[in-house]
């Protein structure tokens, strides 16, 4: 056979098997211990400072009833990563009130992709999350997840009072406690975020 078509063949291989194992990695979920977590923040987990609820949170000053939110995948190396803000498990909640425009711009520290998805709480500990509860209410390809602090944006309609998560649509990682609480309050008047058991910030 003509050497150079066997390498260029065994080229194509070697592409074709790096590419599959792209994408195995991309889909399997976490080994257990999360080890594959220490990403750049979680190497400088000194460098990250103590979360202020003022950075993740404001009115949005050009539009009526509506509020902005900053959503930081890897904020720190709490939970291996596997927070937002900071915080897992629930620990953080945002209070919006039904019927507001929410508009979230979402980042990730590490290079471990991650997402955002918004889904009724219950559903929080399952493997995968399904459809958001509300139109537009995720990053693009949660499944998926994006990695980088270039940043994406969405936005979505809190029509239905209730109990929500925002949660991590990487497989495994939301039923690994990577979620926050949101409620959509039919009485709550202002949007606001509560830090484990400190007092609620009100947005401003
Ligand atoms: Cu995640």
């Amino acid at each position: 056979m003509n050497p150079s078509f066997i390498r260029v063949s065994s080229l194509l291989a070697g592409l074709a098997l790096a590419a599959a194992v792209r994408t195995r990695a991309e889909e399997a979920p976490p080994p257990p211990g999360h080890e594959a977590h220490a990403g750049p923040a979680a190497a400088n987990p000194a460098q990250a400072p103590d979360p202020k609820p003022e950075s993740f949170i404001a009115l949005d000053p050009a539009a009526a009833k509506t509020v902005n939110l900053v959503l930081i995948s890897a904020y720190n190396d709490v939970n291996y990563g596997m927070n937002f803000n900071g915080f897992c498990k629930g620990r953080a909640k945002y209070v919006i009130p039904q019927g507001w425009t929410v508009s979230v711009t979402f980042t990730n520290n590490s290079p471990v992709p991650h997402s955002a998805i918004v889904v009724e709480r219950a559903m929080a500990k399952r493997v995968q999350l399904g459809d958001p509860a509300f139109e537009g209410a995720s990053t693009p390809m949660p499944l998926r997840g994006t990695t980088g602090k270039k940043g994406v944006a969405f936005r979505f309609v809190a029509g239905e009072a209730g109990d929500y998560a925002i949660a991590c649509g990487f497989p495994a990682h939301s039923a690994n406690g990577h979620w926050i609480a949101l409620e959509v309050s039919a009485t709550a008047a202002v949007p606001s975020l509560q830090f484990a058991d400190q007092a609620a910030y009100v947005a401003k």
